[in-house]
């Protein structure tokens, strides 16, 4: 079997999180989309399509589309269960499964691929050329805002998104909330995409209606043996935090907008634990208006530019 991936893309990372929690070593295959290695003559015996994630079986069968590939592999490999134990779990992993796809990921697809110059001539995946419509870049944001104001609403009435334990439909949701920071983090200038990141965290942290502070930050201090699961999603969530601020950096770097002499690592790990920090002192009672006084302050660490 092989699994054919590539790392910024959601798609390939629902079925590689899918594998980790099952415990399967599966060899990779890197495609890499930004070189468009997809549309090789290659792939494309293997995809048609021209997308990722492909499971390619021993007898040459390749499957296609995350949601199929997830299946089989549970089948083959019931334990641990993340497709749902009857009728009613089944159907609900399904319904939350599309529900996101069709709300959160189709907007957020919309948003960045219409939005984002690097998908210019590609604002559809696969082997068509389609040209972006700017428009659609707006309507995409508003149709994820939408759907992360619905997972938020679930989220508060239930711990995991389609049942009272994790499954798959957690990791759809975990998946493309990465996702979102990419496709809606694309502020076109790195200081207002960050104070706008601080603002809005902060925002969230000292909702008057919420337990005050983060619960990605303050769940993972408390998090149990048994939890340990839900603790090492919340690691990766943060991980996954800290990587994408320092992706951002590097990209205003290679854009000319930081000096070349930025250490965009240093700086995203900097501004990592200050996110962080902001949920456990909102968690201590600190004030919006005092929180909100610490963003000046970090953003002035852009203009200085910190040496490697
Ligand atoms: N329904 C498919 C979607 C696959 C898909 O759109 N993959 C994207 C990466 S997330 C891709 O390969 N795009 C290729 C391209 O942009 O040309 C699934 O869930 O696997």
């Amino acid at each position: 079997m092989r699994f054919y991936d590539y790392g910024l893309a959601p798609s390939p990372r629902k079925v590689r999180l899918f594998i980790a929690e099952k415990g399967l070593d599966i060899p990779a295959v890197e495609v890499d989309l930004r070189r468009r290695a997809q549309q090789a003559p290659e792939f494309l015996a293997k995809n048609p399509g021209a997308t990722v994630p492909v499971l390619e079986l021993d007898d040459g069968t390749c499957l296609t589309e995350s949601l199929a590939i997830c299946h089989y592999l549970e089948q083959l490999h019931p334990d641990p269960n993340l497709m749902g134990r009857d009728a009613k779990e089944q159907a609900l992993v399904l319904m939350w499964t599309d529900i996101q796809t069709f709300e959160g990921y189709l907007g957020l697809q919309e948003a960045l691929r219409n939005g984002h110059e690097a998908f210019k001539g590609r604002a559809l995946g696969g082997p068509v050329s389609y040209e972006q419509i700017p428009a659609l870049a707006e309507r995409g944001k508003r149709r994820a805002e939408i759907y992360f104001n619905k997972l938020e609403t679930r989220l508060g009435e239930s711990e995991f998104i389609a049942s009272d334990r994790y499954t798959y439909a957690d990791i759809v949701g975990y998946v493309y909330i990465g996702f979102a920071a990419r496709a809606l983090g694309e502020e076109k200038r790195v200081r207002a995409a960050l104070e706008r990141l601080f603002r809005e965290a902060i925002a969230l942290y000292t909702r008057p209606d919420n337990p005050r502070g983060c619960m990605v930050v303050s769940a993972a201090a408390n998090c149990s043996r048994d939890n340990a699961e839900i603790g090492l999603w919340l690691t990766e969530h943060r991980r996954q935090q800290t990587n994408a601020l320092v992706a951002r950096l590097k990209r205003a770097v290679v854009d000319g907008e930081l000096g070349q002499e930025t250490n965009a690592e240093a700086l995203g790990d900097c501004y990592a634990t200050l996110l962080h920090g902001l949920s456990i002192q909102a968690r201590d009672g600190v004030s919006r208006r005092r929180l909100l006084q610490t963003i000046p302050l970090a953003l002035s660490l852009l203009t200085s530019r910190p040496k490697s």
